[in-house]
């Protein structure tokens, strides 16, 4: 069994059903098992700034998906959500990235595992680090907890994951 840790963001339209619609989807494979989620994040756009605020989280699955697999299915469930790509880096009803597989270190044309930003940005680490605060980079054995990035302010908590009907039934 594999385990992967996924970055899942909107900023359009009922962002909170989008996330729950992602995670839905890989619960309900047969080959994915949804171990862990984060609360839900509001966080200030990144890259392209002038668009509305995110929510974001992080899941962590295990999977017997190939990385590669893996990401076709992340492709699809944002298709099925009815992404649209206008602009690189601006808003999306739905971005699935993946973060972690494995300790793994992969670099071919369509995937970078780790994720190539994840360790500047606190959308990413800070949920991150709520489900696996132990968590160390594969590529130089660093602790998450120790990046720069996590003391980054426009993270806030927009549901907590002990609260409500939040995803209930993962
Ligand atoms: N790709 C390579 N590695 C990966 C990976 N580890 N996981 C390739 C997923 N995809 C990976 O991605 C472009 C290509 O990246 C894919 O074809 C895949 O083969 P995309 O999702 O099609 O396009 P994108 O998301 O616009 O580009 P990118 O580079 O993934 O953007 P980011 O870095 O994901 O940034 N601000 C806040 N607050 N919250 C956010 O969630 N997200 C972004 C998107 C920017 N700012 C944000 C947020
Ligand atoms: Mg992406």
């Amino acid at each position: 069994m594999n385990k992967a840790f996924i970055s899942i963001g909107s900023n359009i339209g009922e962002r909170e059903i989008y996330l729950e619609e992602a995670v839905k989807a890989l619960s309900d494979r047969e080959d994915t098992k949804v171990e862990s989620i984060s609360s839900i994040y509001e966080t200030a756009p990144v890259g392209y700034t002038d668009q509305a605020d995110f929510l974001n989280i992080v899941i962590g699955i295990e999977t017997t998906l190939t990385a590669s697999d893996l990401l076709s299915v992340c492709q699809g469930i944002e298709q099925e959500l009815g992404r649209k790509r206008v602009i690189r880096w601006g808003p999306r009803t739905v971005d699935l990235d993946i973060l972690l597989y494995n300790e793994e270190k992969i670099e071919t044309e369509s995937l970078i595992v780790p994720h190539p930003r994840m360790a500047e940005r606190a959308f990413v680490l800070i949920p991150l680090l709520e489900i696996a605060p132990d968590q160390v980079n594969p590529l130089n054995g660093q602790l998450y907890s120790e990046e720069a990035a996590v003391q980054e302010e426009g993270v806030q908590i927009w549901c907590h994951a002990s609260e409500g009907t939040y995803f209930k039934g993962k």
